[in-house]
Order: structure tokens, then sequence, then C-alpha cells
């Protein structure tokens, strides 16, 4: 395994294939649109960086994360994407929303996947507050979009590691 184990943002990709030739779909949630927009940055730029192309990287947005596992199977269901990653973020409030939010879009992430036999991966924070979210869209944490990227082609090549 070429990286920490909690930090993925450096991953070398000299063991993946010809990330070129695969098809990335992201759907965002506007929620919180601070931090996804910055989590979006960093997801794509990364696909980017490792050789994904542009217009192999479909990006569609959704209200909130609670709409992230249809429009992860939207995405899934299209025989030319290869891979999803689902971006949101979720920020305890003062109401039990935040249990019930974060669990069924964890749980409905995991389906899309299994049901369409795809990465589906999980880019979504769940954070007690907005600095904790910051802190892990760019800030002393690093991006998690980036690693949701980089753990997208990961599955994609994990055959090559
Ligand atoms: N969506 C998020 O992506 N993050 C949140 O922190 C979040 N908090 C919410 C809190 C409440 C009280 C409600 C009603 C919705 C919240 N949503 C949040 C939106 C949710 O994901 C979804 O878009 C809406 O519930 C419509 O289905």
């Amino acid at each position: 395994m070429a990286t920490s184990l909690k930090n993925l943002s450096e991953y070398s990709s000299k063991n993946v294939g010809d990330v070129s030739k695969k098809c990335f779909g992201i759907a965002v949630a506007e929620w919180n649109n601070e931090i996804t927009e910055a989590l979006l940055q960093g997801a794509y730029s990364t696909l980017q960086k490792h050789g994904a192309k542009t217009e192999n990287i479909i990006v569609r947005s959704v209200a909130g994360s609670f709409e992230l596992p249809l429009a992860s199977q939207w995405l899934a269901q299209r025989e030319d994407i290869d891979a999803v990653i689902a971006i949101g973020c979720i920020i305890q409030g003062e109401t039990r929303h935040f249990d019930f939010i974060a669990q069924a879009v964890a749980n409905g992430i995991m389906q899309v996947g299994l049901k369409y036999n795809k990465p589906v991966i999980f880019g979504v924070l769940t954070t007690n507050n907005l600095e904790q979210a910051r802190e892990r869209a760019g800030g002393k944490h690093g991006n998690k979009g980036d690693e949701a990227a980089i753990t997208a082609i990961k599955m994609l090549f994990w055959d090559n590691e």
C-alpha cells in the first residue's frame, strides 16, 4: 500500500492503470456549499492530476446529502461511467436530523455500489461543526475530496496493486 492509513492526498499513481480511459461521475450536495465546493474542487483536480480527461468527469448537483444516494444511482446506472464519487457535508445541528441523514446517506451510497458493482465513493463529511468541516476541506486535515478521488482510482485499479 503506497499510502498512509489516514491520508490519501499524496497518493502516487505509479501502480494504477490508464486513468485517461476511465469516466467518473460526481454527485455533489449544495447544502453547506462552502465546504462541498472545496471538496468538489479537490476531487476534480485530483482526478485530472492522475490523468482523467475533463470530458470524462461528469458533475451533477443535488440539494442536500440526503439526495446523494439517488443521484449516485442515476450516475452509476450509466454504462459509460466507471466510478461515482458522492460529495456532501452534514453538520451536527440541534436536532436529530444529523443522525438520520448521515446513516441514510452512508447506507444508501454503499447500496448503490453493491447494486451496480461499481465503486461509489463516500465523500461526505460528517462533522460536529463548520470549523471541523473546513479543516477537512482544504484545511489542516487536508481535503477529503482529494482522498475520495484517489479512492475511486484505487478501486478501479485494485487488481494492479
Ligand atoms: N443536507 C446536508 O447535506 N447537510 C446538512 O447538514 C443538512 N442538514 C439538514 C438539517 C435539516 C433540519 C434538514 C431538514 C435538512 C438538512 N439537510 C442537510 C438537507 C437534506 O440533505 C435534504 O436535502 C432535505 O432534507 C430534502 O430531502
